[in-house]
């Protein structure tokens, strides 16, 4: 199927603890994203980068918050920037660090509530980024954009109530090994489907993805996909802040990425976390390229639809 596909950088890096991913979208168009999904008979449009609106720090109790008035901007211009471009066509948003979510979760899921399809997450990640700004110990926003889009209690000062939220038990999350004490209980308390590592171990990452996709298709929904490089093994992926190591392998990777392309339900896409100063030669960014082209239509042979 031909898509729109519509390419929006997104340079934020006040959500991580180290520089380098304000150069993500620059290494994904270096790396031939564009070309790639044309390749495969897209047609591509690219909306160049996005820029937060003036902003003033915010004070907030918990004093280990850092740049909370800069991501608060951030994320009300992506919010919107994801409502509108959803509404015309397939958004890819390359960024940057992972507070990016907190705008594109909510701009995709006001999108979706307009049209009246229900919204699904699939979150691809070594980590949940279920912390409020209450709990965060760290202060990296990164850590926080899923907490923020479901809706939890605990981002008071931080932006007005969003217009659209994203369901708990429309969120599945596959791959995670790092999460922290607070996280892991607030995951415990609400219906987000959680896999980790060991889940992928004993049944096999399909196995774990039909289930999902048995669910999107029962409510006749649509899937945001928020692809994190450290869901990815270091060992393939190593221009990222946070390797964690016995992260999903190439092919595990890939068979998502195939699977999800044969439901064709994928309406928005996060790429997130590439550090490019860290990266080798470009060959993370490259892995990026592939994973998308994967999962919008390069297939190594013709096989029947929805064979899942
Ligand atoms: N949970 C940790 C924290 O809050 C680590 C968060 C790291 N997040 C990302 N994106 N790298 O998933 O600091
Ligand atoms: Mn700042
Ligand atoms: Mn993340
Ligand atoms: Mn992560």
């Amino acid at each position: 199927m031909t898509e729109t596909c519509i390419l929006i950088g997104i340079p934020v890096q006040a959500g991580t603890g180290r520089l380098g991913c304000d150069m993500g979208p620059s290494a994904y168009r270096a790396a031939g994203l564009g070309e790639t999904l044309a390749d495969l008979g897209h047609r591509i449009e690219d909306r160049g980068n996005l820029a937060p609106g003036a902003h003033a720090e915010k004070p907030h109790p918990n004093p280990a918050l850092r740049h909370l008035g800069e991501i608060a901007a951030w994320t009300e211009t992506i919010e919107a920037a994801a409502y509108a471009a959803a509404g015309d066509g397939l958004p890819i948003f390359l960024g940057g660090d992972h507070s990016l979510s907190a705008g594109t979760m909510p701009g995709v899921a006001r999108r979706a509530a307009k049209t009246g399809r229900e919204l699904f997450v699939l979150w691809l990640d070594s980590h949940p980024d279920f912390h409020t700004l209450e709990t965060s110990t760290s202060g990296n926003l990164h850590g926080v954009p899923m907490a923020y889009a479901t809706g939890r209690p605990g981002f008071a000062g931080f932006l007005p109530p969003l217009a659209a939220t994203v369901k708990p038990e429309n969120v599945c999350m596959i791959g995670l090994r790092s999460v922290d004490p607070a996280e892991r209980e607030a995951l415990a308390r609400t219906p987000i489907t959680v896999h980790d590592m060991r889940a992928i171990d004993e049944n096999g990452v399909a196995v774990l993805l039909r289930a999902f996709i048995d669910k999107v298709r029962a409510a006749d929904g649509i899937i945001h996909v928020s692809l994190d490089v450290d869901f990815l093994d270091p060992d393939i992926a190593p221009g990222v802040g946070t390797t964690v190591p016995g992260g999903a392998t190439f092919r595990e990777a890939h068979l998502v990425m195939e699977m999800l392309c044969d439901t064709g339900l994928v309406r928005s896409i996060d790429l997130v976390e590439l550090n490019p100063f860290l990266d080798e030669r470009g060959r993370t960014a490259l892995l990026m390229v592939d994973l998308v082209a994967s999962l919008l239509g390069r297939r190594v042979l013709d096989r029947p639809t929805r064979s899942y």
